[in-house]
């Protein structure tokens, strides 16, 4: 009995150690929080719109190219790993760029939420713990055309503790990387992050190389902070250019070194941009894989130029368009562009060139008299302006951007690089593709976001290619731009005002246009990307704030 009783004690002292070892707790390894979710995600978008997404569908926004799915949960560790294999290294792009998204991922875990591992067992043992990420080029240059593909292979449980990444270069990683955290849900019952429907393979690269959204500076100005923000929210849509509209007629904000009084057109000193302002703005947007696209438009929307240098304007009571007849004006011009071209890398130049009413022209005496010498029109002094600025900017090794109506006026005129950036109507573009160059689309009926009537369906389905039938024809179209004119918001509403209708936008842009054409399908996963948006601290409105239009769209 002595023996047995050994043994029994023996047991239950085995099985008390073993049930000391399961209930040993940890914390989920909070993490820093750099970013103050606007909501916590409560799931209502999927109470309101589960029942329309169909089973092979995914929650991702945009659309990646090509996915696969299966059927198990994986938990994420909170400790998840970067590894950073292939040419690249050593990376601060990357690693910062997962730093950033793992606050994302993990923002509603708190210091307080502790699991036992009797408990993790039970939602699977096995996390994941590391991504690994393969970066084939350690050529961090971001420019036009910068291969963005990547695949991402995230296993079923249990099979390993790795995801895989791949991408040819650092700016595909991020937007890998973003996928990633799409897939990524905090489950608020078990109080920790999870992915569904593992393994994932996802083989993803954009449709159209540029993928824009446009600011304007100069009748609102935006706070550097309010620009980083935008910068932000783009790379969770996967936009990839930002087009600075820096200045125009209600002010000038930007310093330009060469003519220090050319920012007395700004409308306070406080509200201004250095250059340094401007070279962090170019960086930081650099390190989310987003191109800034500075622009100079003019003869006309160039009013403020004025303020500091009144010899610009034809006179005091006509500002504009810009003294045609006057040396100053090309030397100014020559000027803010030698000091562009030491703060923006991007390729391309936008010159404006657009709404251009000569009239102070005829009826400047000085100007007036410059023209009939040389037998030029007005219109003539038009295209003469344009084409000089545009030799100005090629000399800088920059490849012109303008608005439609320089094409529309004297088009065969313009170098043959010219970027023509169509806004007033889409039946424009088979005509520009006609004369080999280059277009951006921004059809102002449905991709203008200061259009506050214009609904979300109607950014989504707005198709750049309408009209283009062969390859070598749809690829002389670059990409679109959804503009955001300054006029009607400023730091208070300019979130609200861009998102989500730019997200729709934004998914014409990367998705496959086979996949990415039904609103139907599209309305519940954009609304599950608003709520993302809101989880970061991006403003986005409401899905479904319009008026004044029917549907259905
Ligand atoms: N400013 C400049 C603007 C506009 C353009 N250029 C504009 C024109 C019409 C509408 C919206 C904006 N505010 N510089 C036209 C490209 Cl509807």
């Amino acid at each position: 009995p002595v023996a047995v009783g050994m043994v029994t004690l023996w047991r239950v002292v085995v099985i008390l150690l073993v049930a000391a070892a399961n209930l040993e707790v940890e914390v989920w390894g909070f993490r820093p929080k750099t970013v103050q979710p606007l909501y916590r995600s409560t799931g209502k978008w999927k109470a309101r719109h589960a029942h329309r997404v169909e089973k092979d569908q995914t929650w991702i926004w945009p659309l990646p190219a090509e996915w696969s799915k299966g059927e198990s949960t994986l938990l994420v560790d909170s400790q998840l790993e970067l590894v950073v294999r292939g040419a690249l290294n050593q990376s601060h792009v990357l690693e910062e760029s997962f730093e950033r998204y793992i606050a994302h991922i993990f923002v509603h875990l708190t210091e307080k939420d502790v699991v036992s591992k009797i408990k993790r067992r039970k939602w699977g043992g096995e996390t994941l713990q590391k991504l690994v990420v393969n970066v084939v080029s350690d050529d961090e240059t971001l420019q036009l055309g910068t291969d963005e593909s990547y695949t991402l292979q995230v296993p079923a449980e249990g099979k390993t503790s790795e995801a895989y990444l791949e991408a040819a270069t650092v700016y595909g990683a991020l937007r890998g990387l973003e996928t990633f955290s799409q897939l990524c849900r905090f489950n608020f019952s078990i109080k920790a992050v999870q992915i569904a429907e593992t393994p994932w393979n996802v083989k993803d690269s954009p449709r159209f190389q540029f993928r824009g959204l446009l600011i304007d500076t100069s009748r609102h100005y935006l706070p550097v902070e309010t620009i980083k923000k935008i910068i932000d929210s783009m790379a969770f849509a996967k936009l990839n250019v930002l087009h600075w509209h820096i200045v125009d007629t209600q002010s000038f904000p930007l310093e330009i070194p060469s003519y220090p009084d050319l920012w007395k057109g700004a409308y306070s000193k406080a509200e201004r941009y250095t250059m340094d302002d401007a070279r962090n703005i170019v960086e930081y947007a650099r390190r989310r894989g987003i191109n800034i696209m500075p622009e100079l438009d003019s003869p006309g929307h160039a009013a403020s130029w004025g303020v500091g240098y009144p010899k610009l304007w034809p006179s005091r009571d006509c500002q504009q368009p810009l003294d045609i007849s006057s040396k100053l004006t090309f030397e100014v011009i020559a000027g803010i562009l030698a000091d562009f071209r030491n703060v923006f890398p991007f390729k391309l130049m936008h010159l404006g060139g657009d709404e251009v009413d000569t009239s102070c022209w005829n009826n400047t005496p000085h100007v007036n008299d410059w023209l009939e010498k040389r037998n030029l029109s007005a219109h003539d002094g038009y295209a003469s302006f344009v084409l000089e600025v545009q030799k100005l900017a090629i000399a800088l090794d920059w490849a012109p951007v303008n608005w439609e109506e320089p094409f529309n006026e004297f088009g065969n005129l313009l170098h043959p690089d010219t970027v023509v950036h169509e806004w007033l109507s889409n039946d424009l573009v088979p005509k520009i593709i006609a004369t080999g160059r280059q277009c951006i689309v921004s059809n102002q009926d449905v991709w203008y976001l200061d259009h506050l009537d214009v609904p979300w369906e109607l950014f989504y389905l707005n198709e750049p290619l309408t009209d283009l039938n062969s390859a070598e024809q749809q690829r002389l179209v670059i990409g679109g731009e959804v503009c955001m004119w300054g006029e009607t918001a400023d730091p208070s509403d300019i979130e609200a005002t861009i998102w989500p209708r730019a997200a729709a936008a934004a998914e014409r842009l990367w998705s496959p246009v086979h996949s990415a054409n039904s609103t139907a399908t599209a309305r519940a996963r954009l609304s599950r990307f608003r709520c993302l948006l809101n989880e970061r601290g991006v403003g986005a409105g409401p899905v479904r704030n319009y008026y004044a239009r029917e549907g259905p769209y």
